[in-house]
């Protein structure tokens, strides 16, 4: 198979480990009891074997080489949307399993949690895993977003690990797979099976993070693809000084990207959800504030800018929320769109008719497997030019603009979900399949592998376990309450976002474009090493 230049050196990249994983053997360290960040009755009660245990961090471990365990078989599943790194936690669960015992085995479940139920799997052979070491995507084994929730599907794959052998399951996911990865290892204990479950964090949104999780893989990546490109389009617009740029970048309900990207390139706007929701702003009052932003560049004869749009805005928005939430209920019953929307009330079928058609009939699209509107496929960076648009001619009509609009849309998302990992995600995700496989050799289940303390030289990274049940809290999903880890969103007493709201006057204003460039791979530390300013921020 015909590679490029670039992978071809990329393959030699060693992964760069923790102090703690670097010698033969490791010393678990066992923290205090945790208890789960909300609801700690109920979720205890749900949780019985998995509640309360121990955080774990790893030790360098004493000189000797570590006596050898019987041979195991493990296997792996890499769950939802792609995320830069993900071959990456597969090579460190594949070299760190050949490290505890060279006869160990890794099998990897096709297309997502989907092929432990249907039985799809093949061997990760260390030919396999050579060949997509350092490399970008999930096409290794592939990832899918079934929800293994039924305990007939938790039952299908003890099927399948008792022909296998399979003793171990790591799931690769967000927070849905992870919690998942938990109610599947609390059910196999509860059922003696002896098969561990063990967690990555994953997912370019940056939403599954706490004080135990500093960043979920990918994220790192993901922005720096988007922030070079995001660049490239500000120094283009400051050179032909006559577009506004709108660009729509993914995260799902969180804002996370959309501000690491802002605080990498300094754009005119950034909307974040987060600060929409909490001050109840409507669509007319964002449209508002963009359109004054535009006018007094347009009054300052700079005719052009660049806004940045959360993929999830739409939602955050009082009455878009309200009709998408009506919307998800009919849809869910009804899947005739004419006779679902007939069901809306008065207040959302005003805020429906009053939408572009094309919104209005993405809003009424197919809904992802957790019953959510699939807000990757509604076009709000083209809504706000729309809405711009309208607002700045009747602010000419009325004689206070004198600029001229013209928008151009783009949406970044699939762009940089597969980008070969950056140096950070290219380390983080080995350690943390690494991290797996010595959870799983210490007999571990219900944890989630964590690094920790990413702004730090890798060599000085904490790694881990963490039990799942800590994360967790009760949620209403589907009009039933459930044990879910808590989505971290932006928070706007954070420190990214504090830094962000002071500069964004000056930025909206003043062209103050920084221009990131590609990502490096060789060179200075300062350019190829350094984790995320959202990390860094949060971390100092
Ligand atoms: P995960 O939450 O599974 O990591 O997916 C992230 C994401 O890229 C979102 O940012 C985006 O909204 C969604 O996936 C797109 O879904 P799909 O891959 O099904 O088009």
């Amino acid at each position: 198979m015909a590679i490029s230049a670039l992978q071809k050196e990329r393959a030699a990249y060693a992964p760069k480990l923790p102090k703690s994983l670097q010698k033969g053997c490791v010393k678990i360290v066992n923290g205090a009891a945790t208890q789960s960040v909300a609801d700690q009755a109920e979720i205890k009660k749900l949780f019985p074997h998995t509640y309360g245990m121990p955080i774990l961090t790893f030790d360098e471990g004493c000189a000797c080489s570590q006596e050898t365990k019987p041979a195991i078989n493990v296997g792996v599943i890499l769950s939802g949307g792609q995320a830069p790194g993900g071959h990456n936690v597969i090579s460190g669960i594949f070299d760190g399993l050949k490290k505890l015992n060279p006869a160990n085995k890794l099998y990897g479940f096709l297309g997502g949690p989907g092929g432990l139920v249907d039985h799809q799997y093949i061997e990760l052979t260390a030919e396999i895993i050579d060949e997509y070491r350092n490399t970008g995507g999930f096409d290794i084994i592939g990832s899918g977003r079934t929800k293994l929730e039924e305990t007939a599907q938790f039952d299908k794959g003890v099927e399948i690990c008792n022909k296998l052998g399979i003793t171990a399951l790591v799931i690769i996911g967000g927070d849905d797979s992870n919690t998942n990865a938990c109610v599947l290892a609390e059910y196999y204990i509860e059922k003696n099976t002896g098969i561990q479950v063990i967690g990555c964090p994953k997912t370019i949104d940056g939403d599954l993070k706490n004080e135990m999780i500093e960043t979920s893989f990918g994220f790192d990546t993901a922005c720096k693809v988007y922030s070079e490109v995001i660049g490239n389009i500000m120094r283009d617009a400051n050179s032909a000084k006559k577009y506004w740029h709108f660009v729509k970048l993914m995260g799902r309900s969180a804002s996370h990207i959309g501000l690491e990207c802002a605080l990498q390139t300094q754009p005119n706007i950034c909307i974040i959800s987060e600060e929409v929701e909490a001050k109840k702003q409507t669509l007319s009052e964002v449209v508002k504030s963009i359109a004054d932003v535009v006018e007094a560049r347009g009054n300052n004869k700079e005719n052009f800018g660049v806004a940045l749009i959360p993929e999830g805005l739409i939602e955050f928005i009082p009455e878009m929320k309200v009709l998408i939430s009506e919307l998800n209920d009919l849809l869910a019953h009804e899947t005739d769109v004419q006779k679902a929307l007939q069901g809306l009330t008065p207040a959302s079928a005003a805020v429906y008719s009053s939408l572009p058609d094309a919104i209005a009939r993405q809003l009424t699209l197919d809904r992802d497997p957790h019953g959510n509107v699939q807000v990757s496929l509604i076009e709000t960076e083209k809504l706000l030019i729309e809405m711009v648009g309208k607002e700045l001619a009747a602010r000419k009509a009325a004689g206070t603009y004198k600029g001229k609009f013209s928008g151009l849309a783009h949406f970044f998302g699939y762009e940089g979900r597969c980008a070969a990992p950056s140096n950070f995600d290219a380390d983080y995700c080995y350690s943390l399949g690494f991290t797996a496989s010595v959870l799983i050799g210490e007999g571990k289940s219900g944890y989630m592998a964590s690094v920790r303390n990413c702004k730090s030289a890798s060599s000085e990274w904490i790694a881990g376990g963490v039990p799942v049940t800590m994360m967790m809290n009760m949620e209403k999903r589907h009009g039933h309450m459930k044990p879910v880890i808590q989505k971290a969103l932006v928070t706007l007493d954070g420190k990214p976002f504090k830094f962000f709201a002071s500069k964004r006057e000056e930025w909206a204003t003043k062209t103050s474009y920084v221009y990131p460039g590609p990502i490096q791979y060789w060179g200075p530390s300062s350019v190829c090493d350094q984790p995320t300013k959202t990390l860094l921020l949060e971390q100092n």
